[in-house]
């Protein structure tokens, strides 16, 4: 039996970790061999909620959960953590401006990267999934000064899953099927979902589609999805962002089969601005990801890139006080 890994998630009571921790718990994230310890962060008032879960989970006699702890201090959820999922954040609540959201998520991220930098293993993965997750990301990486910047990413999965999602519909075709699926920059409706190098069974996505589709529809659906399922649904996405937190870290951990896209802290590739957590085409192996290179980009996707960098750009700017 192999050592138990050590999975920190936060905001463990809230709606996506209720799909997350079970998911995680039945061995999708990390395999049907890898038995895990959960260890679940909430705030005092979500306490009592949080301690359901566990519950719960209890109750579900996983054979994969070697042990499950429920905490209010970062510390204690982040020892020795392997992987450390930062679901938790605070939402936009009314009349509050975005340079308002981002003031309030940053105080929470730059203590938990620093908690991180404190309490995890050395070579903890962080996946940030609360929102603004790219600069969130942005922040807890720059508040763990021992940790490498590269450890820290946010999450880009479900735009991409959206996204192949779409192609598939559209082109009567399988998820499998479609290759080089790419969604360039922000968690936000800034972001580029970009099928000019995207294949589907070896024939060029572009060749399949009208452009008029792809500028007018699948874009602005793929960029505000979101909003999309909170109107039909009275919700946001929970279990399909749970679904792509588990893709994202299965990946990162185990190995891509082929391009995925990940924010990442930009090393300047393709022109974007150096630092800002970018979203890119990458492959994963052995535990790392590396940016797709070379790839050809056109003048539509320049601008488009350009866009959602300069909102990444004007966000750290917001936040440049926790930096
Ligand atoms: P919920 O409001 O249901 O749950 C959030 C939980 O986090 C709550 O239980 C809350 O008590 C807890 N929390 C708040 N501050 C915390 C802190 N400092 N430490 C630990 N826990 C804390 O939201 P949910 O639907 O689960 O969404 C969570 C976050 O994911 C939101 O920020 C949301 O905007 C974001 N999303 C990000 C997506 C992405 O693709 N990156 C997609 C889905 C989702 O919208």
């Amino acid at each position: 039996m192999k050592e138990p890994v050590r999975v920190a998630i936060t905001g463990g009571a809230g709606n996506i970790s209720y799909s997350l921790i079970f998911r995680i718990a039945a061995g999708d994230m990390l395999g049907p061999d890898q038995p895990v310890i959960l260890q679940l962060l909430e705030i005092p008032p979500a306490m009592d909620a949080l301690k359901g879960v566990i519950m719960e989970i209890n109750d579900c006699a996983f054979p994969l959960v070697h042990g499950i702890s429920g905490s209010d201090k970062p510390e204690e959820a982040f020892k020795d953590a392997d992987i450390a999922l930062l679901v938790g954040s605070k939402p936009r609540g009314k009349g509050m401006e975005r340079s308002d959201l981002l003031k309030a998520n940053g105080d929470i991220f730059s203590v938990q990267g620093k908690a991180l930098n404190d309490n995890a293993s050395k070579d903890v993965k962080v996946l940030v999934v609360g929102n603004p997750a790219n600069t969130n990301a942005l922040i807890a990486a720059a508040n763990a000064p021992d940790l490498d910047n590269k450890q820290f990413t946010a999450m880009m999965r479900l735009d991409h899953n959206r996204a192949l999602s779409q192609l598939a519909q559209k082109t009567d075709s399988q998820v499998t099927d479609i290759d080089k699926m790419i969604v360039w920059g922000n968690h936000s409706a800034t972001q580029y979902p970009d099928i000019s190098q995207a294949t589907v069974n070896g024939k060029p996505a572009l060749d399949l589609v009208d452009r008029d589709w792809y500028e007018n529809d699948f874009i602005p659906t793929v960029q505000k999805r979101g909003a999309a399922i909170i109107e039909a649904r009275g919700a946001s996405s929970a279990a399909s962002a749970a679904s792509a937190a588990i893709d994202h870290v299965r990946d990162w951990v185990k190995g891509s089969d082929g391009i995925v896209s990940m924010g990442i802290p930009s090393d300047g590739s393709y022109g974007v601005e150096e630092g800002i957590m970018f979203s890119y085409p990458v492959i994963c192996k052995n535990g790392q990801y590396e940016i797709v290179q070379d790839l050809e980009i056109d003048e539509f996707s320049r601008g488009r890139m350009k866009t959602t960098e300069e909102e990444l750009r004007s966000e750290r700017e917001a936040v440049a006080a926790l930096l």
